[in-house]
């Protein structure tokens, strides 16, 4: 066993020197905060992530990670599971559906930066 961890701590050591991180941004669709912050929890699920920031505006994720370690396929794939278009990988209807009202970015227009706007649909008449 102590041989194994010595060669495990060797391995660490030469994938940390060999490191390549890389900055990249991936178009990721998504609605609210929570979508930013679930989006943003996914993908630093990710050994390998060493950042990811989600700009809901911009309708897109930065991704900082180290390309040896991590293929930004298998993040945008985890996205895509949570229900979320992701890059290049399309949500399943199934696991969009699962995603909470506010968050169905494929039926609501815009980004919803603020509690209330437009209001449609809110007062019925008695
Ligand atoms: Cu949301």
């Amino acid at each position: 066993m102590k041989k194994f961890a010595v060669i495990m701590a060797m391995l660490a050591f030469c994938v940390s020197m060999n490191a390549k991180v890389v900055e990249k941004t991936f178009t990721v669709r998504g609605h609210c905060g929570m979508c930013k912050m679930r989006i943003e929890n996914a993908a630093k699920g990710f050994e390998g992530v060493e950042a990811a920031e989600y700009d809901l505006k911009g309708q897109s994720l930065k991704l900082t990670y180290d390309k040896k370690s991590v293929s930004p396929k298998d993040v945008m794939k985890a996205i895509a599971a949570l229900g979320y278009d992701a890059g290049k990988v399309k949500a399943t209807d199934e696991a969009y559906n699962k995603l909470e009202e506010c968050c169905r970015y494929r039926e609501i227009k815009g980004i919803n930066d603020h509690a209330h706007e437009g209001g449609h649909g809110m007062h019925h008449a008695e």
